[in-house]
């Protein structure tokens, strides 16, 4: 079994050629497998740890796609199943040279909405040290909110490491429902990391105190990090630690495409944690992860290997 699990839904990203063209607009696009979850995933193997990733994909060719694109990951597909009757979840993304792209999901009734809890049940999770978990997965659909809490109950049972990514997406069946679900999820992970502006919508504040004060209330959760942007991270533990870790700088002409930090800060924290950092070099960890995937077009292509990362702290030391 590997160190690290995640379950969520791979998404075939069309992401437009022309920069600040509208989507309706664009004419000329290129193919990239996208997928917060995996993300992490993608990442975590990046830096040196075995991952498993627990999804449904469509028998369709963007399904042998992410099949392909995961295989040569080395990621664990162990636990991927194949639905002939639903497609695999794509999404068309803009390319813009200044903030976030507009993205359009085609994702309703996708084959990941058919994960049942019974494949859950057949997970082997000896050995495993962290999940990951993000509010997207249960968002797609009732089966898939069963299967997300199903594991759940399986990683308590276990007594394994969670970590919990509120990732809000449209995808959820009403406001209401997202809000409520997304608090309540949250309870049930160890370490909760939203950013400001989730913390707003989720619970009404962006203030990072009053949001890690809000989480902290959870069942299982003894740490929270809010994310605060470029500014870094705030950290807080049911112990009483707190700290500011602040982020790394990067130019705004460097800036590519902000997709894929909030995994990367994911990913970060957890493989430092793997390693037996402290929570504090955890969360630098994640900053530097975020800044470094903002520089690049993909997804996940930014996450760094084990020297990259080294390479990137040695030419931030002043930051
Ligand atoms: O966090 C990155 C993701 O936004 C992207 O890779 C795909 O939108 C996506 C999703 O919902 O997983």
């Amino acid at each position: 079994m590997s160190e690290v699990i995640t379950i969520g839904e791979p998404l075939v990203a069309f992401c437009s050629e022309e920069p600040d063209v509208s989507l309706a607009d664009a004419l000329e696009w290129h193919k990239i497998m996208g997928g917060a979850e995996l993300n992490v995933a993608i990442g975590v193997q990046r830096l040196g740890h075995s991952v498993d990733y627990i999804s449904r994909i469509g028998e369709d060719p963007f399904g042998e796609f992410i099949k392909k694109t995961i295989a040569g990951y080395n990621i664990g597909t162990q636990y991927i199943s194949y639905d002939p009757d639903h497609w695999t979840g794509h999404q068309i993304k803009q390319r813009v040279t200044k903030g976030d792209p507009q993205v359009f999901n085609y994702r309703k009734n996708s084959a990941a909405c058919y994960l049942t809890p019974d494949v859950i049940d057949k997970v082997d999770l000896s050995g495993v040290k962290i999940a990951h978990m993000s509010g997207i997965f249960p968002s797609i659909s009732d089966t898939a909110e069963k299967s997300f809490r199903r594991l759940f109950d399986r990683l308590h049972e276990n007594h394994i490491m969670t970590t919990y990514d509120p990732n809000l997406r449209d995808t959820w069946k009403s406001h209401d429902y997202m809000v409520k679900t997304e608090n309540e999820l949250a309870g049930n992970a160890d370490i909760v990391m939203p950013g400001v502006n989730e913390g707003k919508i989720l619970m009404g504040s962006d203030d990072p105190e009053k949001i890690a004060d809000f989480y902290l209330q959870g069942k299982y959760t003894k740490t929270v990090i809010v994310k605060v942007g470029a500014k870094g991270a705030y950290l807080k533990q049911k112990d009483g630690h707190v700290n500011f870790v602040k982020g790394f700088h990067v130019p705004a002409d460097k800036i590519v495409d902000t997709v894929g930090a909030g995994d990367g800060f994911a990913l970060g924290t957890i493989t430092a944690l793997l390693e037996g950092h402290t929570i504090d070099e955890a969360v630098k960890r994640g900053n530097a992860v975020g800044a470094m995937q903002i520089q690049t077009p993909g997804d996940n292509d930014g996450y760094p290997t084990p020297e990259q990362l080294q390479k990137f702290y040695e030419e931030h030391a002043a930051d």
